[in-house]
């Protein structure tokens, strides 16, 4: 099935995978809105909720969006859908690479080598990487010339296809996590200062529990004042237990006192914070397999996961971070934050071509409901959506 079509039914919401992801969403959307007194309060949107129309065009305007939320609902297609989170969080990358990729298709009308430099230039300022944008425009001038393509018009749906393909590289299910069904699974979370592992690990403890899962969380930065309870704070407002010890303990011993609470209590899932100073290479890999080592003593399959925070507003910098991690522990994912910062949401593919540690997760706001599984196609979606809906539009039933 070709790219157009795939993208169509995540869009209609007809698709297995959707309609699956879709069951797991609620549908009442969650808002935290978080007071200067560091007060937090949940508030229920419910957008089944009636406004009174005050005139008659304010009451034609309630019923046709009344008309499109049903139509919505009928396709299993929710205002707060993931696709169109993608797109939301995608929001300015697309703006800015994006539109140069429309001018750029506006100005050339045929495709020619000299489009092809452009295109190369605009991805890598997008921070695409080399190696990926070579690729690419190497399947580009490939395809072009077996399909005899000759102007540029609706190339973006080529694009599309294409990095998703690199992105894939063949690979099936690369984002699932390893979990251990009807057994504790243990996440462990590194990286540097601020990149949002504390938050991730909220909003993931969040998507656990609506699931229906135990979930423990373990306070295994103990080296700076206030992560502890900044932990405690995501515990309250998701709802689940955090085993902790005074500041300045050993990371190692909240780690066994963490395992063992969470088989005591039959927990599915136990997510361990820690802390992100970067000190030396030989600290950090000292630290983390202390770590490592006390998980695996006490159950040797774990952790079953080790999850790389990289902030993705730091470009380039991210990949040279992934590489020290992944030179100090096994890193089996990465959770990509703040894609929704950042123009330059490109980073994702250099991540997977230069790393090949796959993205598993990725952070597209702070709400809770923000992070979402890493889904290749619905992330180019995101990158060329308005020219896409266009194109999409046009393939048959
Ligand atoms: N916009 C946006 N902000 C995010 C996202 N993820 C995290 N943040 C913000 O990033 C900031 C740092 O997040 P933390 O979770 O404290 O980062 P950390 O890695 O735990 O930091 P340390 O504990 O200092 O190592 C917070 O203000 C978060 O709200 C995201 O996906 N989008
Ligand atoms: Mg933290």
């Amino acid at each position: 099935m070709s790219f157009l079509k795939r993208m169509k039914e995540k869009l209609m919401g007809s698709s297995k995978t959707e309609k699956e992801e879709l069951l797991d969403q609620t549908t009442e959307e969650q808002e935290v809105v978080e007071h200067s007194t560091n007060e937090v309060e949940e508030i229920t949107v419910d957008s089944t909720k009636k406004i009174e129309p005050e005139t008659v065009e304010q009451e034609k305007e309630i019923e046709e969006d009344n008309q499109q939320k049903e139509e919505k609902n009928k396709r299993g297609f929710s205002a707060f859908s993931i696709t169109e989170k993608f797109k939301s969080g995608l929001a300015k990358t697309r703006d800015s690479f994006t539109s140069k990729v429309n001018d750029l298709v506006a100005r050339y009308r045929h495709v020619d080598e000299e489009f092809f430099e452009e295109l190369e230039d605009l991805l890598l300022q997008a921070d695409v990487g080399m190696e990926t944008v070579m690729e690419l425009t190497e399947k580009l001038r490939f395809e072009v010339q077996r399909k005899n393509i000759k102007d540029t018009e609706g190339i973006q749906a080529l694009i599309s296809e294409k990095l998703v393909e690199i992105y894939e590289q063949g690979e099936e299910d690369i984002t699932e996590l390893n979990i251990q069904e009807g057994d504790l699974t243990v996440i462990l979370f590194v990286g540097v200062n601020g990149v949002g592992k504390t938050t991730t690990i909220g909003k993931l403890a969040h998507r656990f529990k609506k699931q229906g899962k135990n979930v423990l969380l373990a306070a295994g930065d103990t080296f700076r004042a206030g992560a502890i309870d900044q932990l405690q704070v995501w515990g309250d407002r998701v709802g689940v237990e955090v085993i902790k010890q005074s500041e300045g303990s050993d990371p190692a011993a909240v780690m066994y006192d963490a395992i063992r609470a969470a088989k005591n209590r039959k927990a599915d899932i136990l997510i361990c914070d820690t802390a992100g100073r970067l000190q030396n290479k030989v600290n950090l890999m000292n630290e983390l397999e202390k770590i490592h080592r006390v998980i695996s003593r006490e159950i040797p399959s774990a952790p079953h996961e080790v999850l790389l925070a990289l902030d993705a507003t730091t470009g380039q910098n991210a990949l040279q971070q992934a590489q020290i991690f992944k030179e100090a522990t096994n890193v089996t994912g990465i959770v990509l934050t703040k894609l929704d910062g950042t123009a330059k949401g490109g980073i994702v593919l250099a991540i997977r071509n230069k790393l090949h540690i796959p993205v598993k997760f990725v952070g597209l706001g702070e709400q809770m409901d923000d992070l979402q599984p890493f889904d290749s196609e619905r992330y180019v979606y995101g990158l060329f959506a308005d020219a896409l809906d266009e194109q999409i539009a046009k393939t048959e039933e």
